[in-house]
């Protein structure tokens, strides 16, 4: 038998899928896009686009026009495709694949500006979600409101008729809604921030008050902002991704992304223009989202960023590996363990329960989810997963220790030089001051600790001023930099 080597057909509308894989059951064609999404990467192809799937299979026209506000790769992969991609759903116990439709298409802002507001401005636009990362908002971590001098607002308040920021654009499309007699849309924000939707609704507001005062008004009494807590660990795409997707379904697929089989979103119920039923995807319909959020962003990422900092220099690639090194595990758990008693109680969830859920899901096997993936961004990351409830700690009496430890080892990677010697990126967006602060103090903890402590806006005073914060993560940066940290791991793990 000859084996052909040629390249598999290209994933498009006319693939004829097998069986095995879960295909869109609705006519895609037929649909109207509902849903304009700013930040079409892998999270929301994995998470908001598949409850859209399953939404769209029971009914209503809520098909995505996606928005990649800089780089064109998701498009150029997608487009190609009729929107169409592969996610691979990868558990302890096997693989599945899924085809999902809802995207219809994805706009690439920087060359095609006027598409992306002509769909922002569509009547038929009735939500316009966000996933564009903590650092994406402009937020300033000082007042947690707009801060005007960030590179994704300065050019946008400069220019407001040409945004190229998501508050400016956000901004742009309902004021010429507005003016042109559109009814405005829900503005729906799905980032790991606490109380998402309050946090952008204040954003927009301060924009548009700064643009036009009117506007603004306008703004706060017609649009609304539902708060969410999304959940689904999706590591980013790999080739073996892609050549997973390829021998599941048979088709060739360059926009394919990988998941776990876990998936959660619990949404405030408040939109303008209606929604999605995406309860069909499982999704949770809640009035006060706040408790879900804080539980997710202090259990889970929380425990995520701590084992990415000492576990990337422990040398641990990925996740799974941090779970098998019984020490750190220890940690991992512990660290729920303390977030958890952070917290008043969740409606209808038994935090133990969570926490033995998120221990099975850090530990799948079969995902690949880097620790310096999860390392990214984490100034913008440590106030609402670490700093916020060591500050609920300090107030209540209770250990810092897991909270210590976990800055100790932001503080160990912030100087951006393994164990081997080998430098790395920090990928931050203060990635240059926090160099310049370090410069030199390679193994001095105090300077660094004080130094770190002192950058602006990320550790409020009372937390770095509490000389037992202070000592207890000084106390640990040493031993990271004297003993490495495996040897701390190991100490902290025998408490
Ligand atoms: C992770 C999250 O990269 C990170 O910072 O903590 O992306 C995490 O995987 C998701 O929030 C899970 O829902």
């Amino acid at each position: 038998m000859v084996v052909s080597s040629a390249r598999a057909t290209r994933l498009s509308a006319s693939s004829i899928l097998p069986p095995s894989t879960h295909a869109p059951a609705y006519d895609r064609a037929a649909r109207k896009t509902g849903i304009v999404h700013l930040g079409t990467g892998a999270f929301h192809k994995a998470h908001q686009a598949v409850y859209t799937d399953d939404a769209l299979a029971a009914g209503g026209d809520w098909m995505i026009a996606g928005v990649s506000l800089r780089s064109p790769d998701v498009a150029d992969a997608l487009n190609p495709q009729d929107g169409l991609y592969t996610l691979v759903v990868r558990g302890a116990e096997g693989v599945s694949a899924r085809v999902v439709g809802s995207i219809a298409k994805v706009l690439v802002a920087p060359r095609e500006p006027q598409a992306v507001m002509a769909a922002l401005t569509a009547p038929e636009t009735k939500i316009v979600s966000l996933t564009i990362t903590e650092k994406g908002y402009g937020l300033d971590p000082k007042t947690g409101g707009l801060d005007r001098a960030h590179a994704s607002v300065a050019p946008d308040l400069a220019d407001p008729r040409r945004p190229a920021g998501a508050v400016g654009l956000i901004v742009e499309a309902l004021r010429l809604r507005r003016a042109r007699g559109v009814a405005p849309f829900t503005a729906l924000c799905c980032d790991n921030l606490p109380h998402n939707g309050k946090v952008l609704k204040r954003l927009v507001g301060e924009f548009a008050a700064a643009v036009d005062a009117e506007l603004g008004e306008w703004i706060a009494a017609n649009v609304t902002f539902p708060s969410t807590m999304v959940d689904r660990i999706t590591p980013a795409s790999t080739e073996a991704t892609l050549a997973e997707a390829e021998r599941l379904t048979g088709f060739e697929d360059r926009a394919a992304v990988e998941t776990e089989p876990f998936t959660q979103w619990v949404i405030e119920d408040d939109f303008v223009a209606g929604r999605p039923a995406w309860e069909a995807g499982g999704a949770i319909f809640a009035t006060d989202v706040a408790p879900y959020e804080k539980m997710k962003l202090r259990m889970l990422n929380g425990a995520h960023s701590m084992l990415a900092y000492s576990g990337y220099i422990a040398g641990h690639q990925y996740v799974r590996d941090v779970m098998r090194d019984a020490a750190l595990a220890r940690l991992v758990a512990r660290h729920m363990d303390a977030a958890a008693r952070t917290l008043d109680p969740v409606p209808g969830v038994d935090l133990e329960a969570y926490k033995a859920d998120l221990l099975s899901r850090f530990a799948n096997p079969a995902i690949a989810h880097q620790t310096y993936q999860i390392a990214m961004d984490g100034t913008q990351k440590l106030p609402q997963r670490l700093i916020e409830p060591a500050i609920a700690t300090l107030r209540a009496g209770g250990s810092l220790d897991a909270y210590a430890f976990a800055a100790a080892a932001w503080m160990r990677y912030c100087l951006g030089m393994d164990e081997t010697g080998q430098r790395y990126a920090l990928r931050d967006p203060r990635e240059a001051e926090i160099a310049a602060l370090l410069g030199g103090l390679d193994d001095d903890s105090a300077s660094i600790v004080d130094r770190l402590l002192a950058l602006p806006g990320l550790f409020p005073h009372e937390l770095a001023a509490a000389p037992e914060w202070r000592r207890a993560v000084q106390s640990r940066l040493e031993t990271m930099l004297a003993d490495g940290m495996r040897r701390a791991i190991e100490s902290e793990a025998r408490g």
